[in-house]
């Protein structure tokens, strides 16, 4: 077991028909005690569920029976149609479509298996935390079924407790990207459906009654004023806990309830604010007789006041790019901490203060890696084009993946922003969805703004924000296409903005595509040239909205995309990047990067 530092919570889960994991995620996992499963795994493709039918092992849940599901030959027969043992191997984390040509286009079920030692100790708890796993995990131990996951880019836990046994384990995960109506997001969307276990697997030791998770941020609007919560989980959750910032010497202790809450709260006027400029990180200890976790925290406030975005009480222009999942130079998801840097560095050189991680949540080493290196965050879930908002069921899978990266990212001082929709057109079933999402967010999360990425509407010389759901977001998100997908380029800086809402506006999209290193003239379609004129014409019109306080380009880098079609310049590559997937800046950059100099 590797030793680390920080803490948690657990989730029991008993057996009924459909058992999915629950939001109560131990925070800050990668800084407690945990074994990695990260690294090779045994694999099998099964295009049509063979896996899961009955002659492959009664499957009960949490019932161990005669025959267990663990990827071995279940039955005890000659006559073996599938074997672990010898199948073919695969890396976690990582997708499949990039690790496998075969696979590169496969969408369906895919088993994998990982069989790994353990001496459990008396008096612990243990638990399986995956960071993300696309899009539906069913996840088995020692033939157990511990339950199921939907949502391809938020992390999950089962606590195992029981079912870990003393010496091999074999844990197996049903990992399926098959893309569906009434998934979020649904069938059609702009980038790679990558499948798998795509973010680190960690089995988790935690004490008998341990710390399991913390929300420690100033208070609204308050610059001196430290305000949380602790968490105990176990079976004495009544209990001291120690909240330390030493290097503000601070040190409180509180007394947890019956439920395992208690509220923190300090003040200290000698706190340096997170900014941009110095993302100030304090280490933080959270502590109770059996458990001890550290974690980095920066602090800072982030309000709006008329149409200002307020900073530490100062307004602030949001200068950034729009980010995609996507590793720099070898393409797939990525999830390393080399993958992180390369795409905040670029940021960085553009001259931005501000990503937006588009458009479901990343692995947490980049929002660490924000926080880290003074960048703000606008963080969003998959709520995605035609999403089916008159069903419940699309609701609460929705709203969980919500909470889940909530629940993750909630101490992180760069996020300032909880997006929850991508252009989604207009309708009171998509309303009434969407703002019950919107006080979801601020009735768990009251520390930060609420957004979402509309639509404008376009009228002769004028472009207007009337969007319904404007009314309950703290700051308009709005994504544009002038010059590429409507009107000429040149128009742009004839035209008017126009707003209902006296709320900040962020142009959270805009852009065009290029292949890098194609040049000709400026009215030709694909060249550096013409992406460029179009960049040139955008800033003009930028300059002249005066509700603007943030821009996001379309995109930082070139990605994958099953929308993009055209042979040898798109080639399956969304190319709005200002970057190319093999780090080539075009001219665009530049173009950006001076306009930036001047906000
Ligand atoms: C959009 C979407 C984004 C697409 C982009 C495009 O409006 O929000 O996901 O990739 O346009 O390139 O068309």
């Amino acid at each position: 077991m590797k030793k680390a530092y920080l803490f948690i919570f657990g989730l029991l889960l008993f057996g009924n028909a459909e058992i999915l994991a629950q939001v109560n995620l131990i925070q800050n996992v990668s800084a407690r005690k945990t074994v990695i499963l990260d690294g090779v795994w045994d694999s099998q493709v099964d295009v049509v569920g063979v896996g899961s039918l009955a002659r492959f092992g009664l499957i009960q849940d949490r019932k161990p029976t005669k025959f267990t599901y663990n990827g071995d030959n279940p039955r005890n027969t000659e006559l073996v149609e599938q074997d672990m043992d010898v199948a073919e191997k695969i890396n976690v984390p990582g997708d499949w479509n990039t690790q496998k040509e075969k696979l590169f286009l496969y969408e369906g079920n895919l088993w994998y298996r990982k069989k790994f030692a353990v001496i459990p100790q008396v008096n612990k708890r243990y638990f399986l935390y995956f960071g993300a796993v696309n899009y539906e995990a069913t996840v088995y131990l020692n033939g157990i079924k511990l339950g199921q996951h939907k949502g391809g880019f938020t992390p999950f836990q089962f606590e195992i407790t029981k079912e870990l046994k003393s010496g091999e384990n074999k844990l197996l995960v049903n990992a399926n990207n098959t893309r569906g109506e009434d998934n979020i997001p649904t069938k059609i969307a702009d980038w790679w459906n990558y499948g798998g276990i795509t973010r680190s697997v960690y089995l988790v030791e935690e004490p008998e009654t341990f710390i399991a998770d913390y929300f420690i941020q100033l208070e609204k609007g308050k610059l001196s004023e430290i305000k949380g919560w602790v968490k105990m989980s176990g079976s004495q959750k009544a209990q001291a806990v120690n909240v330390e910032i030493p290097e503000l010497g601070l040190k409180q202790s509180v007394q947890t309830d019956t439920t395992g809450y208690a509220v923190i709260n300090f003040s200290s006027k000698k706190i340096q604010h997170w900014t941009p400029q110095t993302p100030k990180l304090y280490d933080v200890t959270i502590s109770s007789a059996n458990d001890n976790v550290k974690d980095k925290i920066g602090f800072r406030t982030i309000e709006t006041r008329g149409t200002e975005i307020l900073l530490n009480g100062k307004p602030i222009f949001l200068k950034g790019a729009a980010i995609h999942e996507e590793a720099p130079f070898r393409t797939g998801r990525c999830y390393s901490e080399g993958d992180a840097r390369t795409l905040l560095t670029w940021a960085k050189e553009l001259g931005s203060n501000y990503i937006r991680l588009a458009h479901y949540p990343h692995n947490e080493v980049m929002t660490r890696m924000a926080d880290e290196m003074g960048l703000l965050v606008w963080s969003e879930v998959p709520i995605y084009w035609n999403v089916k908002f008159e069903k419940p069921e699309v609701y609460a899978n929705a709203e969980n993946q919500l909470l889940e990266n909530i629940s993750r990212d909630k101490n992180r001082a760069s996020i300032i922003l909880w997006s929850v929709a991508n252009e989604t057109n207009e309708s009171e079933p998509r309303l009434q969805f969407l703002k019950k999402l919107l006080e979801k967010t601020k009735s768990i999360d009251p520390t930060r703004l609420t957004t979402a990425a509309l639509l404008p509407k376009e009228g002769k010389g004028e472009f207007s924000l009337d969007d319904p759901l404007g009314e309950f977001v703290d700051v308009m998100g709005c994504n544009e296409y002038i010059g590429w997908y409507t009107l000429p380029a040149e128009l742009a800086s004839s035209i008017k903005w126009t707003s209902k809402y006296q709320k900040p506006l962020i142009i959270s999209e805009f852009g065009a595509e290029a292949v890098a290193g194609l040049h000709g003239k400026p009215d030709e379609i694909w060249t550096e040239e013409y992406q460029n004129r179009i960049f040139e014409n955008q800033v003009k019109m930028l300059n002249s909205i005066s509700f603007l306080q943030g821009t996001s380009v379309w995109v930082l880098m070139d990605f994958r995309s099953p929308l993009r079609l055209l042979p040898i310049k798109q080639d399956f590559f969304n190319r709005k990047g200002i970057v190319s997937e093999k780090g080539i800046k075009k001219m665009a950059f530049y173009t950006l990067k001076t306009w930036y100099e001047t906000k």
